[in-house]
């Protein structure tokens, strides 16, 4: 048996605006969070001890963190070398550089050459002898398009075509690797990657449009033992044959992961009964509160009330309140902020009701997605000041999508003025301490 602790998506350097600066260091505090979080790992790794660390892709923000960040990283990861605990850092897409090859953040630990320690930035088989004995590990970094795919190959695809082909590469070079494989040593294939049943945090919002989506009917073959992935940062168990797992990071990055719990990995690998645990992490808790304050005849109250109804102590907190603009000389900011005061950090947000926007489409609302012209349409029917264009308009839009050249701007189209229809933005007051 082979004891394996898997973590991901450390993201040092990430979330400085919900922390403060510590007095005593001069640190950004959020800062020093996630290097003793990182370090509780370390501490459990060595305690135990395992046999192998696997770290899941994301160490930093980007490519090119600040010095400082890069020591406490290094800091953290070289008490696995001084404990002989072999160490796989996989390249996940906020570690590549975004031109060209290489230079990804985590290379620096082959480059120097640092023992122990492989960095998986390419697709590829790695024999690791550890002291529960012989272990393989496929690396799979964040791919990108550049990586499987040239140019001529993509010219004139649709964006679905390019995905397919995309996954037919993969599945190919995936294959290629699985032959290779020396079938009587446990494996564990570790990628940085989204699967097709994923249930999506903040990494949504960060990697749209930049990769694709593998199934997981790819990372589930029985030659696997194990899936070690990383990517998404809420931690959910895809599939038990074998076991394909996201520990999620270590650290909440931002609000969007307020609700999950935080931890890593440890993992008994044996071919054909590997056992998981997941083990929580105590960090720091995020707070939303939020309030309606717009039919209320003492707002204030109302704030206050929140707020003591709830342990905040060494929170990050964001009070978010829905009010009318009269009612804004009712509130004291003062007393509000000595409310919050055993907050770690607090952030308070108005959304000032009557400059609400309605939503302007609201047929196209979140979970809908419409072919260009159905989108077109649903606009102009929205616009009644351009119902006299309407059908010219259309008529424009298929032409252009067709690729048929149009002869002339529609007369109407190019004597006309239209005027469009103005619509004040949400006025939103913040306050944001750092
Ligand atoms: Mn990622």
């Amino acid at each position: 048996m082979i004891k394996i602790l898997h973590l991901s998506d450390i993201h040092l350097g990430s979330g400085f605006s919900h922390g403060r600066v510590n007095p005593e260091t001069g640190l950004n505090s959020r800062f020093e969070d996630f290097v003793a979080t990182l370090g509780r790992c370390m501490d459990r790794a060595i305690a135990e001890p395992v046999d192998l660390v696997l770290f899941g892709g994301d160490a930093f923000p980007d490519a090119t963190p600040l010095p400082i960040v890069q020591e406490a990283f290094a800091a953290q990861f070289r008490r696995l070398v001084d404990a002989n605990i072999p160490t796989v850092l996989l390249v996940g897409n906020h570690d590549q550089h975004s031109q060209g090859a290489g230079g990804a953040s985590l290379c620096i630990y082959r480059t120097l050459g640092v023992p122990g320690f492989l960095v998986g930035d390419r697709l590829e088989t790695h024999r690791i002898q550890t002291r529960g004995g012989a272990v393989q590990v496929i690396t799979l970094p964040w791919l990108t398009r550049s990586a499987l795919l040239t140019r001529p190959e993509t010219d004139g695809l649709s964006l679905l075509e390019v995905n397919h082909l995309l996954i037919d590469r993969l599945r190919v070079a995936l294959e290629g690797e699985i032959r290779r494989l020396d079938p009587s040593l446990p494996t564990v294939l570790l990628g940085h990657l989204m699967t097709d049943t994923a249930r999506f945090g903040a990494e949504r919002f960060l990697a749209v449009g930049k990769g694709f989506t593998v199934p997981l009917s790819l990372l589930t073959r029985p030659c696997f033992d194990y899936v070690a992935l990383g990517h998404v940062h809420r931690h959910q168990v895809l599939a038990e044959q074998p076991y394909v797992v996201y520990p999620g990071s270590i650290e909440r990055v931002d609000f969007s992961e307020e609700q999950e719990s935080k931890g890593y990995i440890l993992v008994e690998l044996e071919r054909g009964q590997t056992q998981i645990e997941f083990c929580p992490l105590p960090v720091r808790p995020f707070k939303t509160l939020r309030a309606n304050l717009s039919q209320l005849e003492d707002p204030q109250a109302e704030l206050l009330k929140l707020i003591a109804a709830n342990p905040l102590d060494g929170a990050v907190v964001r009070l978010v309140y829905q009010a009318r603009s009269e009612q804004l000389d009712q509130i004291d900011a003062q007393a509000l902020h000595q409310a919050l005061a055993s907050a770690h950090t607090y952030s308070m947000q108005v959304e000032l009701m009557s400059q609400l926007a309605r939503p302007r489409l609201p047929e196209m609302g979140t979970g809908q997605s419409a072919d260009p012209i159905t989108a077109l349409q649903t606009y102009l029917d929205n616009q009644p000041h351009l119902s006299a264009l309407s059908a010219e308009l259309m008529a424009a839009a298929t032409a252009l999508l067709a690729h048929e050249p149009l002869e002339r701007l529609p007369e109407s189209l190019s004597t006309r003025s239209i005027q469009p229809e103005i619509e004040p933005e949400p006025e939103t007051a913040q306050l944001r301490l750092l």
